[in-house]
Parts: structure tokens; sequence; C-alpha cells
């Protein structure tokens, strides 16, 4: 054996030595290009073949090709193994169990007042009224004086209201909203609202009294309103929240921005009208306060009380939840107890 064929047959121990050793693809690759590489030693020793005599150089021709081949090959051979390895490291990493119960996924829902409040201005929305939302934060002007309550009125009482500046106070009704709206059309009917919102008064709570709650307002303001209209659109409200039997009845009552001013009751939906525990032995159960819009509002606002006349009433959504539900303390409402609300999940 002369020299060259020595050195083939080292550099193809060496190269199995080390390809059978390789520990990952990339140690492969470095291999490759070492032995068999354009600056390898075997393209090293082909490219000197122009140099040996004519026997010589079919053999040493003969014996580098088989070199090259052999390595080439015992890398291919170890490259698919490193690869297959791989795979199977790949896939015992990214093994899931799928008899593994999965996660649940807790939806949220309205709560049962933004439930109840949605249903009446739906309601509303059907008999062609618009729902008008407004400032919390109001002026003395829209929240008494614009609703025919002056200065001096003594339903205006300082300790009752959330006083902001002497002009400005967290608003005590919705009406201020509703009153902004009649001056915004200056004077031009109809006018079809419901105001619904968050209102506060200077109360302690405690299981019926909240020093913040809701209400929901309506009006409606037009030529040729009268009593009538109010008695058939209550009644339609009536029988849409508790139910297609009810009756509905109005006794007088006092509401410095309406004259004449009503109180609704409705027959009692748990007896029928025979007498109950809801009811209280009458067979009614007071619902709303309402009334035909005072002549001073309308004039305040804009509207020619001569030409104009129309409705309004205001309700607690609390109170229409808490009777058409069983619920017996309003603060259930406002402390938002998991266990209160789950009871009242609703599509
Ligand atoms: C009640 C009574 C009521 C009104 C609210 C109203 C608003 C304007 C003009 C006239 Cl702008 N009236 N609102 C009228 C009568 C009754 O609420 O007991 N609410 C819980």
């Amino acid at each position: 054996m002369n020299v060259l064929q020595e050195k083939l047959m080292e550099l193809r121990r060496k190269a199995f030595e080390n390809v059978e050793s390789a520990e990952d693809l990339k140690n492969l690759q470095d291999l490759r290009v070492r032995f068999l590489g354009k600056k390898g030693p075997i393209t090293e020793i082909l490219k000197g073949m122009g140099k040996l005599s004519k026997e010589e150089r079919p053999v040493i021709g003969q014996l580098a090709n088989d070199v090259r081949n052999a390595i080439g090959n015992i890398i291919d051979t170890k490259k698919a193994e490193l690869e297959q390895k791989l795979l199977e490291k790949e896939l015992e990493n990214e093994k899931i169990d799928v008899t593994l119960p999965g996660r649940k996924i807790r939806t949220g829902s309205h709560h049962l007042l933004a439930s109840v409040i949605r249903e009446v201005e739906d309601l509303f929305i059907g008999l062609g009224f618009s729902v008008a939302e407004g400032p919390e934060v109001e002026e003395d002007y829209y929240n008494f004086e614009a609703l025919n309550l002056p200065k001096d009125h003594p339903a205006r009482d300082m300790q009752d209201s959330f006083y902001i500046t002497d002009e400005i106070l967290m608003r005590t009704h919705t009406s201020p909203m509703q009153a902004r709206t009649l001056e915004a059309h200056k004077g031009k009917g109809p006018v079809k609202i419901i105001c619904p919102g968050k209102v506060y008064r200077r109360d302690t709570d405690d299981a019926t009294h909240s020093h913040q709650f809701m209400q929901i307002e309506g009006l409606c303001v037009d030529k040729h309103i009268r009593l009538s209209d109010l008695k058939g659109v209550l009644t339609v409200f009536a029988k849409h929240i508790f139910g297609e039997d009810r009756e509905i009845r109005l006794r007088p009552s006092f509401f410095p921005f309406t004259e004449p001013s009503v109180e609704m009751d409705i027959s009692c939906f748990r007896c029928g009208g025979h007498g109950c525990a809801v009811c209280k032995g009458t067979g009614w159960i007071e619902i709303l306060g309402a009334g035909m819009v005072h002549p001073n509002v309308l004039r305040m606002s804009g509207f020619d009380p001569s030409v104009y006349t129309g409705f309004a009433f205001g309700m607690g959504p609390e109170r229409i939840a808490m009777l058409k539900y069983g619920i017996e303390d309003i603060r259930h409402f406002y402390t938002d107890d998991i266990r209160f609300l789950n009871q009242f999940r609703r599509a």
C-alpha cells in the first residue's frame, strides 16, 4: 500500500469513528463539510490525480471514490438515526392526555337589575319610546327648578340630597334628563322617552332603602295626550311585566311635577286579587307613581301647555324585581354575592 492509499484508509477510519459519536445534526453536518467538502482531504486527493502515474491513477481514483461514498453513506444513515431520535423526543415532550376532563369555561351573565331594566326598556321601545340617558351629577335647575320644585320647596331638603356645591348635586331622580330632553325639543312634540339610570338620596341603607338606587321614568308629550293614554300604556306595561291577567287601579296622589298625580296598583300576581302575603291581604300591589305633566313643567321647558299635554311616570326597578322574584333585601342588588346573582342567570 502506498502513502495515498494509507491516507485514504486512515481518513475512512477517522470519519467512521467521528460520525459514530456525533451527537446532533449540527455536529454531523460539520463532519460532512470537514471530510467531504470542497476544501476537504478527499477532494484534495482527487484534485491531485493528474500528478499520479498512469498505473496509480485508476487505483487511487477508485479508492478515493469508494471512501467518499462510504463516508457519505454512513453520514446519511447517522442523519436518519438522529432525526428519528429527535422526532421521538418531540413526540414524548408534546404528549397530551386526551382522557383529561376539559377546563370549565365560566361565562358571565346580566345582573338581575340590568335584565329587568332592559325588559322594561324593550317594551317601551316597542311602543315607540326612545331611551334617553344623561348625567348623574346634575344642576340644581334641572333636578328641581325645572320640575316645579322652586328653591323654597319643602321636598328640596338639603338633608335629603348629596350636594356637591350650592348649585350642583347627585341627581335624586332621573327626571332632570326628561326636562333636558323637553328643553332640547324647543316646544315641539312629540316627545316619547324612557329614562333609566342611577339616582342618589341621603338615606341610611337598610332592607328597603339604599343611598344609590335605580329609577326608570317615562314621559310622553304631544298634542291631545290624555289620562286615558297613561292608563292604556301603563296597563300594557303591567301585563307585560307581571302577566296578561293583570288589572290596574289608579289612586289619587301628589307629585310636584304632575297634576293630577296618581299611584298605580296592579292586581296581585300571586293570588289574583283574593288577598295573600305578597299583597298583604288587599289584592293590590303598589307599582309606580305617575300623572299628567304639570303645566309649569311644560312651560319652563318651552312647551305651550294650552297646545301640548303629556303623561309621565316613575318606578323603581329594584322594587319591581323584589316583588316579581320575592327578594327581601334591596342590598342584595349592590353587594354582588355570587350566590345571589347565580340564581338569576338568564340566557
Ligand atoms: C315615583 C314617581 C314620578 C314623574 C315621576 C315626571 C317627569 C317630568 C315631568 C313630570 Cl319631566 N313627571 N316624572 C312623574 C310622576 C311620578 O315618579 O314614585 N317614582 C319612583
